[in-house]
């Protein structure tokens, strides 16, 4: 008897060590699950509505402010700044032009203050978003900095990585950081974010796609196509544009803007879900590049 219940306790340890086993690599090199936390859908996006946009602008960052005026922070080095902008005209109202050695990156805006991130630093700056006049500094946790929003209470970050943080807006600390995956692989180069009823929206950097988040759990909660406005911009003649990068919401009239570096439009969309089924393997072809070209 003693020696059927040591091997049955042998046959249970070793099965717990197989399931640990498969659960580490489950759980791989990448620290992703192949299951998805939520029934993910996917959405392609019409034009509502459409404005100028400086051409000029290398966009980083964007949010709308209400009042039909948005902020948007523009990157590249000696051409970087924090604008408050018009919607309806495009037109630049308020400009703070940043040091030739800063690349502005994400912006957000908590209470009455912007917070800026920049590329490849871990300072970031304060300003009044009534003039952008330049309130403070702050250093982040962050490897880098690139995309930035909140949901009125934490900052959530981005910095190229798969990784969404969640900041303390007062002392700057990581509170909480997830990772972002998708059928068992990781979605790098999370960049500008946007904090949309509940969701975080983030687009992925040299894509066309935005990914909807879980900022509860950091599950992924479905993709959003655009490649149709990148597309319609370069039949128009922009052969200069860059990638899209660029989200706002606004909360009041549940409003989605969207715009791209260098673009000369931004987009008022319509976001709706694609009825037809999606061939596997498409969305990583589409939106996840690192995966897909150097897998
Ligand atoms: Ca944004």
């Amino acid at each position: 008897m003693a020696s059927f219940c040591s091997s049955v306790s042998m046959i249970l340890s070793a099965s717990s060590l197989i399931f640990s086993l498969l659960f580490i690599f489950s759980n791989n090199n990448n620290n992703c699950f192949a299951f998805q936390l939520h029934e993910v859908s996917y959405h392609m996006v019409n034009i509502v509505n459409q404005f100028p946009h400086d051409p000029q602008a290398y966009t980083e960052g964007l949010l709308y402010g209400g009042n039909d005026t948005l902020f948007e922070s523009t990157g590249l080095f000696g051409e970087s700044s924090v604008r408050k902008v018009d919607l309806l005209t495009g037109r630049v109202e308020e400009l703070q032009k940043m040091d030739d050695s800063l690349f502005g990156e994400g912006l957000t805006l908590l209470g009455e203050r912007l917070f800026q991130v920049t590329l490849s630093q871990k300072i970031g700056f304060i300003y009044d978003h009534k003039n952008l006049s330049r309130l403070g500094t702050f250093n982040h946790e962050m490897k880098d900095g690139w995309g930035l929003a909140t949901d009125g209470k934490v900052l959530f970050g981005s910095d190229g990585s798969s990784t969404l943080y969640q900041i303390d807006p007062q002392t700057f600390k990581v509170v909480s950081k997830q990772v972002i995956c998708y059928k068992g692989q990781q979605v790098q180069l999370l960049n500008e974010l946007e904090y949309v009823n509940g969701e975080i929206w983030a687009n992925v950097y040299m894509t066309d796609c935005i990914i909807r988040i879980s900022p509860n759990d950091g599950g992924v909660l479905g993709w959003i196509l655009l490649q149709n406005l990148r597309e319609e911009l370069v039949e128009e003649g922009n052969i200069g544009i860059e990638v899209l990068n660029g989200i706002a919401w606004d909360g009041e009239q549940n409003r989605i803007f969207v715009t791209g570096k260098l673009w000369p439009k931004l987009y008022e969309v319509n976001v709706f879900p694609i009825k037809e089924a999606i061939e596997e393997g498409v969305i990583e072809q589409l939106c996840l590049p690192m995966t897909y070209r150097f897998t």
